[in-house]
């Protein structure tokens, strides 16, 4: 077994894999930039080393400082989580070629051959995964796609051989834009992927996207666990993963599932990966009447990397796929069969990006975690890496948690969902929480119907925004020359208990005498006469009393002074703040009942002012 695993990753997904080590017994190594010397994965780690400055390319992105940092640590391996370098085959590469450091993931060379989509049709026609009708060798001319278009009908997608995710797809819909759309495709192939070279498939207008757990070993033994639909995307952009697929009957899905372990098999393909497939909606369906053994599927790539949405996977088959990546990766061979891979109930991730909805889901641009209280009980996993306290960092994504709920059946996933969302308790930061809960009562997601078109083009703004409205939270942060004290207080009315929160803005202070803030009894002027003070008051001043039991930090006044209505007297310790005593009347002291460093209790006269 490794002794000592680096994970070149940050946030929820790097825990996520050293919390698999810590159940290994495995020690674990995090790497951080500047901007998360005080993050969650840092904490987390056995040992932490700094790789650069905030920018990811000079930091998480740095081959040979993230390679360093394993040799000086003396990890034996290196687990490159998702994002970042996880798909960079060049990378997976480098960590094969170190002495020493082995690469937790597949073949560097799978990687390379599977990241060129035209490669990877060709291998997946060849063992019989059916793939969109289309080309398989680069296209060069206007004329092609024309052709291409005649043939089998418009749209036609031009797509990067070097793409993938939500890059490097161009959409033609008639001759007319065949010339333009395929100059753009190569334009951006080049940019973004060093690669002007282009492909076609015919465009499927309203598919729903279906992807296919994959594990296999070093020795030749292939496993799918089964399927997610992550049909409800944003910008290309999940938003929720589900699995099973509410859409699709049992033997589509069995079809799918065993034409993606069919081809991760021909591939020679080992360690974790996913097979993306697109499946064709049929747009008069109802939401009970499913998609059967003749819908139309089609492979689209594959991702040589965990993903995201892997803990669906795993809450369905009981999997846990993050430590079988962890043991492959040592030669060690799959301890299930197929047959073993048992799908149960439903489960459903719930991506916490610190976005706000109703803002085009703009990305907070700071802030701090003044409340982070996440749900728990049956059913609900939590998979994060902040806590309470913490600053937002906004240098890299914004997804700050992922919740994952399972329950027997959908309907108990989704009311649980619910419940769970409900709980979720997060103040100083916005979240996608009220766009989430927004979904658990939408026809169309409950239904199961949506498609990966939904949100882009079908759902209404202004449900967006009621949903903020109603669900959302505080997400103004103390800002620094503000201070804001929030103070929750129980009261009981005619015997039923009331939750009160008060907020104070601006300097915290208690005002002195009569008019109590915390809604005490308003106490007789002249003197306190609860009992609680052991001072006497002379003459007949006006007393100023200690409004909550606590410690005398200042007193601020002497006899004979003469002051002013809102001069502070004393300030006062209590709960753990420092509270300004301020005279409700100006006027002259005639007594100073404490000193410093006293203790009080509510109600004792601290001065007299005549
Ligand atoms: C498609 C398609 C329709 N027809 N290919 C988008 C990202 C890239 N990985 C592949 N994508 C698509 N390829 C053909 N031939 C529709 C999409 C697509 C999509 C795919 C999966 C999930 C969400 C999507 C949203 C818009 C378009």
């Amino acid at each position: 077994m490794f002794d000592k695993v680096l994970v070149a990753n940050r946030g929820e997904i790097a825990v996520r894999v050293m919390r698999a080590c810590e159940e290994l017994d495995i020690g674990t190594v995090a790497v951080y930039s500047d901007a998360d010397k005080d993050s969650g994965h840092v904490r987390y780690a056995d040992e932490a080393y700094n790789v650069g400055p905030a920018r990811a390319a000079d930091s998480y992105l740095d081959h040979d400082a993230v390679v360093e940092a394993a040799q000086k640590a003396g990890a034996d391996a290196i687990h490159p989580g998702y994002g970042f370098l996880a798909e960079n085959a060049e990378f997976a590469g480098k960590v094969e070629d170190t002495e020493g450091v082995k690469w937790i993931g597949p073949s560097a060379d799978s990687m390379q051959q599977l990241g060129e989509k035209t490669h990877a049709r060709k291998t997946m026609r060849e063992a019989d995964v059916p793939i969109v009708p289309g080309t398989t060798d680069p296209v060069e001319e206007a004329e092609e796609v024309k052709k291409f278009g005649e043939e089998h009908g418009y749209p036609v997608a031009i797509k990067a051989e070097g793409g993938g995710g939500g890059r490097g797809m161009k959409v033609v819909r008639s001759a007319e834009e065949a010339e333009d759309q395929l100059e753009s495709a190569k334009r951006e192939g080049e940019a973004y992927f060093d690669n002007a070279n282009v492909y076609l498939e015919r465009y499927l207008e309203n598919p729903r996207h279906i992807e296919v757990q994959i594990i296999a070993d070093h020795h030749g033994n292939v496993r799918h666990l089964g399927e997610r639909d992550c049909s409800l995307q944003r910008r290309h952009q999940k938003v929720i993963e589900e699995g099973p697929s509410p859409a699709l009957t049992d033997e589509l899905r069995e079809k799918i599932a065993e034409s993606a372990r069919r081809g991760a098999d021909a591939a020679g393909y080992y360690n974790a990966g996913t097979f993306e497939f697109l499946v064709e909606e049929d747009e008069s369906r109802g939401p009970d009447e499913l998609l059967g053994a003749d819908a139309n599927f089609y492979f689209l790539e594959v991702n040589t990397r965990i993903q995201v949405e892997h803990t669906v996977t795993e809450e369905l088959t009981d999997i846990d796929i993050v430590k079988w990546q962890i043991r492959v990766a040592q030669d060690e061979e799959l301890g299930f069969a197929q047959s073993d891979v048992d799908l149960e109930g439903h489960a459903m991730e719930f991506r916490i990006n610190a976005e706000n909805a109703a803002d085009d889901f703009a990305p907070a641009t700071g802030g701090q975690l003044t409340t982070y209280d996440p749900p728990g009980g049956i059913g609900v996993r939590m998979d994060d890496a902040l806590r309470q306290g913490d600053d937002l960092v906004t240098d890299y994504d914004s997804m700050i948690a992922k919740l994952i709920v399972y329950g027997g059946d959908r309907e108990e996933c989704i009311v649980r969902s619910q419940r769970a969302l409900a709980e979720y308790d997060i103040e100083g930061i916005p979240t996608i929480i009220p766009f989430h809960r927004l979904m658990l009562e939408d026809d169309e997601f409950v239904g199961g119907t949506h498609t990966t078109k939904y949100l882009d083009h079908h759902l209404d703004q202004d449900r967006i925004e009621e949903a903020q409205e109603k669900w959302g939270s505080d997400t103004t942060s103390p800002s620094s020359d503000e201070e804001v004290v929030e103070r929750e207080f129980t009261v009981e009315v005619n015997g039923k208990r009331f939750e009160v929160e008060l907020e104070e803005r601006g300097a915290a202070a208690i005002p002195a005498g009569n008019a109590g803030s915390g809604g005490e009894k308003p106490q007789p002027a002249g003197g306190s006469d609860d009992g609680g003070s052991d001072a006497s008051v002379d003459g007949d001043g006006e007393s100023v009393a200690a409004e909550m039991q606590g410690t005398i930090l200042d007193v601020n006044v002497s006899e004979g002074d003469e002051i002013a209505s809102g001069d502070v007297v004393c300030v006062l310790e209590a709960m753990k703040m420092e509270n300004d005593v301020v005279a409700e009347r100006g006027g002259t002291v005639t007594q100073v009942a404490v000193a410093e460093g006293d203790s009080v209790d509510m109600g004792d006269v601290l001065v007299v002012i005549e």
